[in-house]
This record gives C-alpha cells, structure tokens and sequence, in this order.
C-alpha cells in the first residue's frame, strides 16, 4: 500500500466519527437510551398506522436516521432482551423465551458482557430505570439502579376487567387510571428527567425502559380523546390468511387466551383495541418528549447519542391474531432511530438491520472498543450512506431451529421441521402469498437459507413459555 492509500485508509477506517472539531474517542460522547415495550411500526416516522400521533417520536427521527426495516432478535420480550444486551443470538444461548433476570446470569447470555456492563468498563457511569432487560435489570447490570424486583412492572389495574378475563395474560384494554401521574412510564421519564438535571463529571449511559404499549392497554383519558373511535382504522386484514402456511407456522404462532380477529369482528371490539394500543402509544410518546425535552435544556444534546427501540413488534388482529410471538412481519419489525453528533438528521434507511446490532453500534458511535463476542453489525455505515447496498440479513428467532430471515425485499422462514415460507414484501407488505414451493423463486430461497444460524443451541432450562401452547417436544414446561 502506498502512503496516500494508507492515509486515505487510516482516515476512512480509523477515526472515522466525529463529535463536533474533536474524534470520537476523545469526545466521549454521553448515550441515551430509550427503550419501549411492545410498540409496533405505528409511529409517524414509520407510518405504521394513519391514525397514530407521535410527534415526540418523529422530533427523534427527523434529528436522527431510522432503520425503517428493523426486527427483533426473536418475538418476545425476554429473548428479545437477552440477545439486545448480550450481543449474542438466541441460537447462540439457549434463551429462547422468558427468563427472569436472576436466572439469566446462569446461561451463556449472561456470562459474556452486557453492553451497560461494557460501557461501564470503559469508563462511563451507567445509569437505568425502568423495563430494560425482561424484568428490570439483573443484578450489576447498572451502577445504578432505580427499582427493585419487587416493583411493580405495570401500571394499576381497575378492580374488576373492562373487556377480557381470561387467565394467563394481561390483556385488556379501556381507560385507566384518571391521572397521569399514577402511571409508571411517567414516574420513569420524571427519573430521567431528573438525571439529566445532575452534573455529571464523566461519560454517562442512562437507560430508561417504557412499559407502554405492552398489555394491558390502560391509560388516561386524555390519551383516548387523542383517537376518535369513529376515526379508527382497522389493520388490512384477509380471511383464511393461514390457510397457505405450513402447520408447523399455525403451531408456533398460536396464543391460547388471546383475542383473534373474528372474535373482535363479531363483538365489536376491533377499533377500540386498535384506539387503546394508539392511545397508549401516544402516552408512551409523550413520556419520550418529557425526556428528550430535558435532554435539548441539558446542555448535553450536543455530546450525546441517542438510541431509541421497541423490543419487537405486534399484531393487532392481522392473521387473525392480536400478538407477538410469531415469525412475521408484524411481530418481528421495530422502531429503531439512532442520532449521533457529527451524522446528519431526519435520513431513513431500508438496510435490513437487527436490535442485535445495538450493542456494536453504539460502542462505534462512542469509540469505545468492539466486543469481539458480538454477534450483531455495527450500522454505522449506513447512518454515514443510507443507501448503501448491505449484506447483512435481520434474522429473527423464535423457540429451538425456528428461523426467520428479512433481507431488504424477502422474509424467508425454517421452522424446525423443516417446513418453510417466503414472502416479496415489497410486492405483498401483509405477508397474504406464501412463495416457498413456487419455483420461480428457488435461487432467492437458497440464497437467503445460507444466512440461517448454523449454531442452535438446546432451550436454556431457566427460559420458560406463557400464554402460548408450546410447539415443540423440545421445549420445556410452562413454569409460570
Ligand atoms: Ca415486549
């Protein structure tokens, strides 16, 4: 290599983010995490939905770059979770499904490196409260911690259901409590206003974790009112939608206790869930504005990153489900926004990327050294070229050898018994045209097969199902 190639090379490949006149490494950029639980693409940077309205959501957005064809990890807040702050896969652990924090230190997820935990050994203070790991946090996740085990995850409940009783789940949906103030995302966005109040002498990582819009769909007035229901859309919907996916899909994606969309059809019930979900969302958005508002008083915008993600995504009746825990497209993309100082703003990218790739990402954004364990991509480059061609399928993973990949235009699904389906989602975004036997579509299958994990792992026995019959001999029990 010659000396101007190597210039050029240490230029482009060194110290390739800047904050501001300095290189990343030495501005040591504070990060902002906001995580929510739950939320679908129904936000207006995404949109998701015609009715949403997420004007603190879409500030983010238009300072930042979104990743518009984000999945999860696998379809479920625990797995989800465990693979975001590990950087290790669920094939990679065994974590498949729930897992209680302090169980989670006993799998391969929990003896590499957290990503707070890596922040934290290189120098930041790390700070979190809320719904971050499936739980809260497990022990030493965080310096600082604010909660306990024994606080409550969800907000309060009326004494008696308003529309849906059945055992196993928290689901239902209406208006609950009265004041805003009894909900405990805005207790959570007050600690994080509060946080960026303090002074703080070093680097600092300060994580807070949204419960909304997870079930139960509660929230004040004020939030419905923001909905009318006579306004309210209901998602694009097919009868016998499943009629085309192998049973192995049916068994994976089936939720016992859960509302299906015939159901909601017949009662009624479809536009209020849709209205309760919207007007959770917009509460839960409001909660983000109360921070990012704090974040702009702070001073510390301008030498902070700031990353916001929803574990996964959900559906609210497509295929005749109202649920997570499947392999498709409703379930499996989430919102994902980056800023960063030095990147440009209000910039969308359609480069497939995973919530596994938070961990490498964020250590390049804030030049801390990259943890050779991760099993996620860096995105930087594609915050720098939004358009660039990327080679790095999303894969999603739901229970043992259940794989979906999402390239830029395919979803292509193995299920452990080796069944399949493939989808154009540019063509058919609602996923209703299973294309895995036609042959005209062979190459694009076998291409996107080499991307399936070669590694899976048996079920970890501390990772435990609900509200889902499980599908597989391999599973372990329910042990709620
Ligand atoms: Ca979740």
């Amino acid at each position: 290599m010659n000396y101007f190639r190597l210039i050029a090379c240490v230029s482009l490949c060194g110290s390739t983010v800047w904050s501001g006149a300095k290189p990343i490494e030495e501005s040591r950029p504070n990060l902002l995490m906001i995580s929510i639980d739950d939320m679908n693409d129904w936000v207006g940077f995404m949109n998701g939905h015609p009715n949403t309205k997420t004007p603190h959501m879409d500030r983010l957005a238009a300072q930042g770059t979104v990743f518009m064809n984000a999945h999860t990890a696998s379809p479920h807040c625990g797995p989800s979770r465990t693979a975001l702050w590990s950087g290790l896969r669920p094939s990679s652990t065994g974590v498949y499904a729930h897992i209680n924090d302090e169980n989670l230190v006993k799998t391969p997820a929990g003896q590499g490196i957290f990503l707070s935990n890596w922040f934290e050994n290189n120098g930041y203070k790390t700070i979190g409260k809320g719904k971050l790991f499936h739980h809260w946090a497990p022990d030493g996740a965080f310096m600082e911690f604010d909660g306990t085990r024994e606080t409550p995850r969800f907000g309060p409940k009326p004494a008696k259901r308003f529309k849906w009783d059945t055992k196993g789940t928290g689901t239902d949906w209406g208006v609950y409590p009265e004041r805003d103030e009894d909900m405990p995302d805005i207790q959570a966005a007050e600690w994080a206003v509060e946080q960026l109040k303090q002074k703080h002498d070093e680097p600092f990582f300060l994580a807070v974790g949204f419960v909304l819009p997870h079930v139960p769909w509660y929230a004040p007035q004020k939030w419905f009112d923001l909905h009318p229901l006579d306004s309210i859309e209901t998602p694009p919907y097919l009868k016998g939608d499943q009629d085309d996916v192998p049973p192995m899909a049916r068994k994976v994606a089936e939720m016992l206790h859960m509302p299906t969309a015939d159901w909601a059809k017949e009662s009624g019930e479809w536009k209020q869930i849709v209205q309760a979900y919207l007007a959770t969302i917009s509460m839960v958005d409001h909660c983000v504005g109360m921070v990012l508002d704090e974040l702009e008083r702070s001073g510390y915008a301008e030498n902070t990153v700031v990353v916001l993600w929803s574990d996964h995504g959900y559906h609210l009746g497509e295929k005749n489900r109202f649920a997570k825990q499947s392999l498709w497209e409703r379930a499996t993309r989430t919102p994902l926004i980056f800023t960063a100082p030095g990147f440009k703003g209000g910039q969308a990218t359609q480069g497939p990327a995973s919530l596994m790739d938070l961990y490498p990402t964020l250590l390049e954004l804030c030049g801390l050294p990259a943890n050779p364990k991760n099993e996620g991509v860096s995105l930087v480059p594609l915050m720098r070229d939004p358009q660039l061609e990327w080679a790095h399928p999303a894969i999603t993973t739901y229970g043992e050898n259940n794989h979906a990949v999402r390239s830029q235009r395919y979803r292509y699904i193995r299920y452990e018994d080796g069944s399949e389906e493939l989808y154009d989602s540019q063509n058919d975004p609602n996923e209703w045209k299973n294309l895995a036997d036609n042959p005209e579509y062979a190459e694009i299958k076998k291409g996107l097969k080499q991307s399936l994990p070669k590694i899976n792992q048996p079920w970890s026995p501390y990772s435990y199902l609900r509200c889902n019959e499980y599908f597989t001999a391999k599973s372990p029990p329910d042990k709620k």
